[in-house]
């Protein structure tokens, strides 16, 4: 069995995430999405997010891609869950381009293209407009 991990926020969840999901699990035949806990993403992100971490993973678990829900708790946890995880392909969006070729020495490491037309951001900021328009 071909292990895939990945990382990563999913609040306000949207298609440019479940593309990377789809393409994450192509890569093997189990995807373990580690999601960042709410303490994680305000301490190291500054990122409050709209769903708290329960809310979060319950979504993700519904997801067809993904076969197990992890907590990412800090940066530093990585080679531990790729060891703890037996995982052959650690796989990110390719905003992180770069940044965990050091975990090349555990597994493969994949930076898979971000959908360039959409992030929570622009989500927010358009709900924002559009209410302001009303
Ligand atoms: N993503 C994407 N296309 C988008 C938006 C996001 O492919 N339009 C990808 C990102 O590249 C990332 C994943 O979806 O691989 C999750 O995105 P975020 O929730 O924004 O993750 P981030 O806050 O970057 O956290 O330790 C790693 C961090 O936890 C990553």
């Amino acid at each position: 069995m071909k292990r895939v991990i990945t990382y990563g926020t999913f609040d306000l969840l949207h298609y440019g995430h479940i593309n990377l999901l789809r393409r994450a699990k192509a890569l093997g035949d189990y995807l373990i999405v580690a999601l960042s806990t709410d303490e994680f993403n305000w301490n190291e992100k500054q990122k409050i997010c709209f769903f708290d971490f329960e809310k979060r993973k319950a979504l993700l678990e519904a997801i067809r891609y993904v076969d197990l829900v992890i907590p990412e708790t800090c940066w530093e946890q990585k080679v531990r869950d790729i060891k703890e995880y037996k995982v052959d392909t650690f796989v990110m969006g390719d905003d992180w381009e770069g940044k965990f070729d050091f975990l090349n020495e555990y597994c493969h490491v994949v930076y898979l293209e971000r959908t360039p037309e959409i992030s929570t951001t622009d989500i927010k900021r358009k709900l924002g407009e559009k209410n302001n328009a009303v």
